[in-house]
């Protein structure tokens, strides 16, 4: 895997029901990340993705727009992903292994949106307790985190082309859920249509996080040139991740993702990777979310 990394560090977490995932980057740098990327020979260019310090603009003003439908934030987090669609685009056309460190899940859409601009197709694991799939529509809380995939696969009023012009929709065929287990109507009338290939903590448990991940892996790297992994810690079990907004319990144990991570990082597949949700307000004092995150995370770079 390429180890020039560009670390886009979004402290931003509008697209979640509960505030303080826009603390996630700070947990995550604090939880020594950066630095565990750099003892396994990576590269770490990192750039906060905010308005320029001092700017007149706002992000409240970069974000100006009407409101979409019932979702809430909406204006916000569409200029948000704007800005980091632009950043997550230019660090592919440098070379460099786009990592994004959010914030919440809302964020995938500008992470999608920019690097797929570069790819003919790019395939996508998901790794989440949630599908992350309803639209506009079907959302039973009107939070942004729970649409990007139905964004990124141009099945919602919003579309990947509204945040990144030159973006490329994901299609489904190339989309593997790992870990979810807390799917509404409207995602699953979705999966079922689409026949997207989910793989519930039962399943994980049953076969083996590696023997799961590999199909995973096959599912996402058929026809595709570049895999992107999105991992919400939520994916893991709440006893591991206290510091997250949207606990399932029933989750993945932290040996689980690292075996799970040890077949990604032995493939060397991936091309772009973000880390999201840590929301370290409802952390332990211990900041335990983030340390767990943070090794799991710089675990993929293993030398
Ligand atoms: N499916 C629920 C909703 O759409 O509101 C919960 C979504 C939680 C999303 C978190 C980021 O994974
Ligand atoms: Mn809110
Ligand atoms: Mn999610
Ligand atoms: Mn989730």
């Amino acid at each position: 895997m390429q180890r020039d990394m560009e670390v886009l560090l979004v402290p931003f977490g509008q697209g979640a029901g509960r505030p303080g995932s826009e603390w996630g980057p700070e947990a995550l740098v604090k939880a020594g990340l950066l630095e565990k990327l750099e003892a396994q020979g990576c590269k770490v260019n990192r750039s906060w993705v905010v308005p320029p310090a001092g700017s007149s603009v706002s992000l409240e003003k970069v974000c100006a727009g009407e409101q979409i439908g019932a979702m809430k934030h909406s204006s916000s987090v569409r200029g948000m992903n704007r800005l980091l669609a632009q950043q997550a685009s230019a660090a592919v056309r440098r070379g460099r292994f786009p990592l994004l460190i959010g914030g919440d899940h809302s964020l995938a859409m500008g992470m999608l949106a920019g690097i797929s601009e570069h790819y003919r197709r790019l395939g996508v694991i998901w790794l989440d307790a949630h599908a992350d799939m309803n639209t506009e529509a079907t959302s039973p809380s009107g939070n942004m985190h729970g649409i990007p995939l139905a964004v990124a696969m141009h099945v919602a009023e919003l579309k990947l082309a509204d945040i990144w012009p030159r973006a490329q929709s994901i299609d489904p065929r190339h989309l593997a859920l790992v870990g979810a287990r807390d799917i509404d109507p409207g995602e699953s009338r979705l999966m079922e249509d689409l026949h997207i290939r989910c793989f519930s903590p039962q399943e994980i448990k049953h076969r083996g996080a590696a023997n799961t991940m590999l199909e995973a892996l096959q599912i996402a790297q058929r026809g595709t040139d570049g895999i992107h992994l999105s991992f919400d810690v939520d994916s893991l079990d709440p006893q591991y991740v206290p510091g997250t907004g949207t606990p399932v319990q029933g989750g993945l144990v932290p040996g689980e993702i690292a075996a799970a991570f040890g077949v990604l990082r032995r493939s060397g597949k991936l091309t772009s990777m973000d880390v999201v949700e840590v929301n370290p307000q409802l952390d332990q004092p211990d900041g335990r979310t983030a340390r767990l995150a943070a090794g799991l995370v710089a675990s993929l770079f293993n030398r």
